[in-house]
């Protein structure tokens, strides 16, 4: 048989997908306008996930070291009992939810802690201060809908990933040249110099100089137009403050010759709309933010926002077109929520008075994915209780007292959006979960009424019902096509009106040079996206030796290391071994690591990345992370 369903992974493309549940076998939806039946290796070989020897597949309850089988009563009325016990100090709980999976259902997870009153996490180890970039700049994150980039004369590319992370941004721009359209690429690797009609080597986190330079440009040339300077709120000081910069000056913190932001400057400023594409990488860095707003603010000052094939193409939220659930509790919900800094929960968990005694994990591997991660992993162990809601023995199921296997996606039914399209898509349950794997919603239901003081769970309809009130969308169109298209324009901030109260865009009020990097850590660790896999959802068979890390061959690094003895990677907080290989389209400061593996496999970068915060959003900013490489036979104690 063949289901129309859908990808609830949190990726910016949110394909619709066709499940044949015979051969197992997963492939993009041809009707879909936007995945035109194309998905990406994650989706298409996620059945390998599915039907994994090593998933979970029943509760499992710690026992000393290891864990044994029980059923999900014993399971869940161990759960209500600790949540009973702890309810009239809820900020005792911590909910930790992460967008392992994502959609109206998955929503509820956030709505049962909210009504519990529980510890929370804020902030973001993702894309937020790119995100609250944008809504500084603009009151708002939006942006035009992808198809539009049909419309663009010219496309500038700064550091989006168009293979594995934005693929069909990729396909979109493809046809856009095919009809003439041309690409200009930034990036801080040369690998899509051969599809691009220009190319610029950027240093690592640094755009917001190149974009200051262009802007420097404008200045100098007298092109800018009145018409859109009005339609700002705070020219003068930011015009003063690029004017307090050299050109040269400008260029040189970014690694760009004057040559090559004058031609960049000349993209901009010729006939026809430009389109702006921003990728996630060049905001996790401590200037992030400021990255972001620069280049917005060159699109803005270039005449390209609210403009029909132009647009500055950040994300918009994925659940813009969901109203939000609220759950019923016999107990007022506790107002002001005790949060913890998600990029820095190491020392949070470290750091809490009142410590947690009960956590739930779930959709999220932090003792993985946050920076010191090992640091994470004590701290969850040091829980009293910590269920881990995860069908795969990794870092954090490793850390739980109880282990609850999830049903996955196209084991339930779930409603998501995306954050590069405008369509709803309905993923649609196409097979059996195996064992004792159990939906979310029913957990939390079956929970929610084993409470001491209940909290009850909208029934299914409703929630679907209520999630779509705002969206244009009707339940039995998405049910029945697998997709719907929401009520948004096509071009946002149509006439530059932006969504402040003066409807007026902001330019950002500082341009900050980042700390110069030591002598003894002179190298930047960029751990990208890995193409074959969704962060650390990877098979364990795939996850042994030594990682490879790869740099230029005019990489500083090479001229004190063997490459044939041991090496490992060095950092203020641990290190941890790798191999290196060679990789010449790199800047050559960078080492490159794919993230994703874990540490039980000596694969993750985590331990090694410092906590440190972005300058807008609350972000990791994992690729500030400095490091050295060094030989050593063995690691001296200590380390
Ligand atoms: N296959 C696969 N797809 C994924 C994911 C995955 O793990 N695997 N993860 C999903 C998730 S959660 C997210 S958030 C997204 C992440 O997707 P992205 O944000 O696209 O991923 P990154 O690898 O962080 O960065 C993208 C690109 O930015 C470039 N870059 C890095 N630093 C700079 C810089 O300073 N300047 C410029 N100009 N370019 C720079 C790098 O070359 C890199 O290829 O992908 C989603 N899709
Ligand atoms: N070094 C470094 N680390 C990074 C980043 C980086 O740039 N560098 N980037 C970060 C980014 S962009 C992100 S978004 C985060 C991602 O961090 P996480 O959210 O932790 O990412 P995942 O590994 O995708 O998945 C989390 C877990 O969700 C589970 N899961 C998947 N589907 C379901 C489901 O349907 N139900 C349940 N209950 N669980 C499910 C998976 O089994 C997996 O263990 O990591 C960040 N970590
Ligand atoms: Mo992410």
């Amino acid at each position: 048989m063949k289901v129309i369903s859908a990808c609830t992974l949190d990726c910016p493309d949110g394909c619709s997908c066709i499940v044949d549940t015979e051969k197992r076998k997963v492939s993009g939806n041809p009707e879909h306008p936007y995945t035109r039946g194309v998905v990406c290796g994650k989706v298409s070989r996620f059945f390998k996930r599915l039907d994994a020897d090593e998933r979970i597949t029943t509760p499992l309850l710690r026992k000393g070291d290891s864990f044994d089988p029980i059923d999900w009563d014993t399971a869940l009325n161990l759960c209500a009992q600790k949540i009973d016990a702890l309810r009239q100090t809820p900020e005792r709980i911590g909910y930790f939810g992460g967008y392992g999976y994502r959609g109206v259902f998955a929503a509820i997870r956030k709505a049962f802690f909210a009504a519990l009153g529980s510890t929370k996490l804020r902030g973001s180890i993702c894309d937020a201060a790119g995100c609250e970039a944008m809504i500084r700049c603009c009151g708002s994150l939006a942006a035009n809908d992808t198809e539009d980039l049909l419309n663009a004369r010219r496309i500038v590319n700064w550091g989006r990933n168009m293979k594995s992370s934005f693929m069909h941004t990729g396909i979109t721009v493809n046809e856009a040249r095919k009809r003439g359209t041309q690409l200009l690429t930034i990036d801080i690797a040369d690998t899509e110099k051969k599809n691009s009609d220009e190319h610029i080597l950027i240093k690592p986190g640094t755009d917001r100089f190149l974009a200051a330079a262009v802007i420097k440009l404008y200045l100098e040339s007298g092109l800018l137009e009145q018409a859109v300077i009005s339609r700002t709120s705070n020219w003068p000081v930011f015009r003063g403050l690029v004017e307090s910069w050299s050109l040269e000056n400008l260029c040189a913190a970014c690694g760009v010759s004057v040559q090559e932001a004058e031609m960049l400057f000349d993209w901009y400023e010729q006939p026809g709309p430009v389109a702006t594409l921003l990728g996630w990488g060049l905001q996790r860095y401590l200037y992030g933010g400021q990255n972001v707003r620069f280049i917005a603010s060159l699109g803005m000052l270039a005449g390209q926002m609210g403009r029909r094939g132009g647009g500055v193409y950040y994300s918009f939220s994925s659940g813009r077109n969901l109203t939000s659930l609220q759950l019923e509790t016999e107990l007022p919900a506790p107002k002001n929520r005790r949060t913890m800094l998600a990029p820095d929960l190491s020392r949070e968990l470290r750091e809490a008075d009142p410590t947690l005694e009960f956590i739930w994990v779930d959709g999220l591997n932090p003792a993985n994915q946050i920076p010191d991660s090992t640091g994470v992993a004590a701290g969850l162990k040091r829980c009293p209780f910590t269920v881990v809601v995860d069908g795969f023995m990794n870092d954090t199921a490793l850390c739980a007292d109880l282990i609850l296997p999830p049903a996955y996606m196209f084991e339930r039914d779930e409603i998501v959006g995306a954050s590069t399209h405008n369509f709803i898509n309905f993923s649609r349950k196409a097979v059996e979960p195996p064992n004792q794997c159990r939906d979310i919603y029913d957990v939390l239901a079956d929970l929610g009424e084993r409470l001491e003081h209940p909290i009850y769970l909208p029934s299914r309809s409703q929630c679907i019902t209520k999630s779509l009130e705002n969206s244009g969308v009707g339940p039995e169109e998405l049910s029945s096509q697998g997709f719907s298209r929401s009520h948004w324009p096509m071009v946002a901030y149509e006439s530059m009106r932006f969504d402040h109260p003066d409807k007026k865009f902001r330019f950002p009020e500082t341009l900050d040079r980042d700390p110069e990097p030591t002598t003894d850590y002179p190298l930047n660790l960029l751990t990208l996206v890995n193409g074959k896999y969704m962060q650390s959802q990877i098979s364990e068979a795939e996850q042994r030796g030594i990682p490879v890390v790869s740099i230029s061959s005019k990489s500083s690094a090479l001229e004190r290391l063997d490459l044939s003895e041991e090496i490992y990677a060095v950092s203020p907080a641990g290190s941890l071994q790798v191999q290196v290989e060679i990789n010449d389209s790199l800047y050559p400061n960078v080492v490159l690591f794919r993230r994703g593996g874990w540490m039980k496999f000596g694969q993750s970068p985590n331990p090694i990345i410092e906590p440190t915060i972005t300058d807008m959003g609350d972000t990791a900013a994992f690729y500030s992370q400095y490091i050295r490489l060094e030989n050593r036979s063995k690691i001296p104690q200590g380390e």
